[in-house]
């Protein structure tokens, strides 16, 4: 039976930047995040007798599939099946928006291909699933505000939500900058950090308290507090790839002359914080009431084309 699946991106708040377990991607710190509405993958998963391989397009091109291959096989083998699959994926993110499509990939992948295989996982085990095809997969099962609870091992390491239905009108507006320059993938960049910033054991204890922190502003709807800590953990996680031996960073000049704009429009008594992931786009997070003068502010620097508006967005889910 073929089946297709909607899933959505996530920005962290407080990020996942290290793993305890490479295979199983068991992370080194819990991490908190918020799905997005405006930035989704759709995916569809066909187990088919008459195949020899799994056969893998994206965008309506073919590709290599040897990381789906990996991914159908543990859905294989819960299913308890051998056939391969056609899977075709649809990706809704803009490609250079710096929006991890891996998270929203693997979420429409985990339930897509669990759904074909006859399966029919809790959301748990489809955040466990998701989690292996990539860390920030596993947030993208739920909507609204999420939690990657770290947990010790395969078993207990998922996400849960934290607010689903998000009644709060906050935003999030990505600046798309140039990025000539070939990025250190995350998975490489959290690996060297890991092993060699001296930072390190303070980033997992801070993430913890910025997780307790955001839990209560978020309840408290104190935009003001969730931004400060949202952007703060951010620059603690770049300060750790600048701390790292080789040091590597995602900045661009571009990246500055963002982040800057979103402090002198801070400095102006517009609220709105910066947060940055694993390349050189600033996510700008703000209320909807100020997105027209946030945007009148970047013009300085920046084309209207180059701004991504998102709402707080749902979970994954099928659509047929
Ligand atoms: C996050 N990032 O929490 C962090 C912040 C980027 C910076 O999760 O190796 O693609 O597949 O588990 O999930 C991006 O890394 O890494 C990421 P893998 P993933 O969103």
């Amino acid at each position: 039976m073929k089946k297709t699946a909607r899933a959505h991106t996530n920005i962290a708040l407080v990020k996942y930047w290290g793993k305890k377990d490479k295979e199983l991607i068991i992370p080194m710190n819990s991490s908190l995040s918020l799905t997005l509405d405006h930035f989704y993958t759709d995916t569809s998963v066909e187990f088919k007798e008459e195949l020899t391989a799994d056969n893998f397009s994206l965008n309506g091109v073919s590709k290599d599939a040897q990381q789906i291959t990996n991914f159908l096989n543990l859905v294989r083998k819960l299913a308890g099946i051998t056939t391969y699959a056609q899977v075709d994926s649809t990706n809704h993110v803009p490609t250079k928006a710096g929006l991890a499509s891996s998270a929203s990939a693997y979420a429409a992948l985990a339930l897509a291909a669990s759904s074909a295989a006859g399966l029919t996982l809790s959301k748990k085990d489809l955040s466990r699933l998701a989690r292996r095809g990539s860390g920030s997969a596993c947030r993208s099962i739920y909507g609204g505000f999420v939690e990657w609870k770290m947990g010790t091992g395969d078993l207990d390491s998922y996400a849960v939500p934290f607010q689903e239905e998000v009644d709060w009108d906050i935003r999030m507006l990505a600046i798309v900058l140039n990025d000539a320059e070939k990025k250190i993938s995350s998975r490489r960049g959290m690996q060297t950090v890991v092993a060699t910033s001296p930072y390190y054991p303070a980033w997992v204890k801070t993430c913890h308290q910025d997780i307790g922190e955001l839990k209560e502003a978020i309840e408290a709807k104190d935009f003001e507090r969730l931004g400060t800590i949202a952007e703060e953990n951010a620059m603690k996680m770049h300060a750790l790839n600048l701390s790292a031996s080789p040091h590597f960073n995602y900045f661009q000049p571009e990246t500055l002359v963002a982040m800057q704009l979103v402090e002198e429009l801070r400095a102006a008594g517009i609220p709105c914080y910066y947060t940055l992931d694993a390349g050189p786009n600033v996510k700008v997070l703000c209320l909807e009431k100020d997105v027209a003068q946030i945007k009148a502010k970047l013009a300085e620097a920046f084309n209207q084309e180059q701004l991504l508006l998102a709402a707080p967005g749902p979970g994954a889910h099928l659509l047929a």
